[in-house]
């Protein structure tokens, strides 16, 4: 590698809150300056600067963006590698970084990352272990050692009662998916030479869409450790060496790319759970044409508020969509609120929750108080006749008023009150799925009562006919 100048980085700080601009906030002696600058080389030399997302954590690198020149988003203490799993998944070409303290990886947010690894996403993990808990003061963290002093444990960490320090790194080595780990150190130069190389080939196996990568870094933290620079930096090389040696565990990044298993065609049978459909589902078709829309189907339990998203998403599976049902329950299920999104897409959907709606159907008054306002403008709300409009929706979106229960009483088939909504959706046709794919949906989900396929088809059908005229 030649070294050359960083352009991953800012030419001043100002919102570092520095005189100068030029300084960082960090304190004198902490590892995280050093490593923000080994990722801004690999940034500049891998050309990938354009393309790169890093996840700041909570704790003292929280305010990386003030310094990565690069696209940044923060995420829930933790939590980076899950939010960082949409981002992979949907914008493929990018490079993503998530870059985590001891507390923030190895704490709170150990599932997340363990479960991220072992689904092997394309993600570089820049892990810094400083033993302790900076940004809040030096309190004891998974990975302090044994017998070391923390703000809480004052008379040091005692494996007895505090377990034993973590190592991440040989946790991450049990699965099967990543492609490389490794420990490296910033205590000295020579150990800096090396991380710098960890650093760039986490990044290397991003740009080339290797997968899972996993660097942790050896970092002094001379404040919470109540150390001077240097006191702390021998600390790092001897003692923290010594419960975590350095080295590469595993490097896999000369291997082929590992070929994606293709989307296989599944009857409708092994794709729903709860299955009644008897005809094929074919894989869902990229079609950009398509755009996202994000639905959400609301009311108490009983009203078959979850089978009228069901409907929808089936209708948009038979029509070759990209498409996900995501439920949610109250405390019990007849009775209680109940209510799912259903996020139909002509591409990969990144992430089932529907929080800014285009559609949503509200069966009950608190379903229609609580969500109203999600919609967007230009979205479309059916509501029940019988709920009382109490809240004013968002300006700019449609209002259907459906007399739903009604309609399903006078039809003789008072719990099919779902099944009049889906006929409005279908009449008032705002979304772009097929009326024979809606019924075909319907249908299916009957096939083991052919009466009720009949009976509902029936509903539908009449219910169109009053909702047009
Ligand atoms: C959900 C939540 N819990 C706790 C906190 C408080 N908190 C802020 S930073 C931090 C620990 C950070 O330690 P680490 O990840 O080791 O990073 P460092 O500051 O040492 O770089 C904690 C517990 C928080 N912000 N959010």
């Amino acid at each position: 590698m030649n070294r050359i100048k960083t352009t991953g980085m800012y030419e001043l700080f100002p919102r570092s809150g520095c005189a100068d601009s030029r300084s960082t906030h960090y304190c004198a002696g902490c590892g995280h300056g050093i490593v923000h600058k080994l990722i801004a080389e690999a940034l500049a030399e891998l050309q990938i600067q354009n393309e790169t997302i890093i996840f700041n954590p909570v704790g003292c690198s929280v305010f990386g963006y003030y310094y990565w020149d690069a696209g940044n988003i923060s995420a829930a203490h933790g939590r980076s590698p899950s939010a960082a799993t949409g981002i992979a998944r949907t914008l493929k070409d990018r490079v993503i970084i998530c870059y985590q303290g001891d507390g923030d990886l190895a704490a709170i947010g150990l599932n997340s990352t363990l479960q991220a690894a072992n689904r092997g996403e394309h993600i570089a993990v820049i892990f810094i272990n400083n033993a302790t808990y900076g940004m809040t003061g030096g309190q004891m963290a998974p990975t302090t050692l044994g017998g070391m002093k923390t703000l809480t444990s004052p008379f040091g960490r005692d494996p007895l009662t505090d377990g034993y320090p973590l190592h991440v790194c040989e946790l991450i080595n049990q699965l099967a998916a990543p492609v490389y780990i490794e420990r490296v150190s910033v205590a000295d130069t020579k150990r800096i030479f090396k991380a710098r190389n960890a650093v760039f080939k986490a990044l290397r196996i991003q740009k080339e869409g290797k997968g899972y990568a996993f660097v942790e870094i050896i970092a002094p933290c001379p404040t919470s450790l109540k150390l001077s620079p240097l006191e702390c930096a021998r600390f790092c090389a001897n003692e923290m060496e010594a419960e975590f040696p350095l080295g590469c565990l595993r490097d896999k990044s000369d291997q082929p790319i590992a070929e994606a298993v293709p989307h296989q065609h599944v009857s409708a049978e092994e794709f729903f759970s709860k299955p009644d459909y008897d005809f094929e589902i074919l894989a869902p078709v990229v079609d950009h044409a398509c755009k996202e829309s994000s639905m959400r189907f609301a009311g108490f339990g009983g009203q078959g508020v979850l089978t009228l998203g069901l409907w929808l998403a089936g209708a948009a599976r038979i029509d070759r969509r990209f498409t996900t049902w995501y439920p949610s329950y109250g405390p019990e299920q007849r009775g209680g609120a109940a209510s799912c999104s259903v996020v139909i897409s002509g591409h990969e959907i990144g992430s089932p929750a529907a929080d800014s709606l285009d559609l949503f159907v509200a069966m009950n008054q608190v379903a229609y108080q609580r969500f109203v306002c999600d919609v967007k403008s230009g979205g479309t709300v059916f509501v029940d006749e019988t709920v009382p409009l109490d809240k004013k929706p968002p300006t700019d979106v449609k209002l259907v008023r459906v007399p739903a229960i009604k309609l399903a009483a006078e039809f003789d088939s008072p719990q099919s009150a779902n099944t009049v909504m889906l006929a409005a959706i279908a009449t008032v046709g705002n979304v772009t799925l097929r009326r024979e794919s809606l019924l075909k949906s319907l249908e299916g989900s009957f096939r083991k009562k052919p009466g009720q396929a009949a009976a509902n088809r029936d509903v539908f059908i009449r219910a169109e006919q009053r909702l047009k005229s």
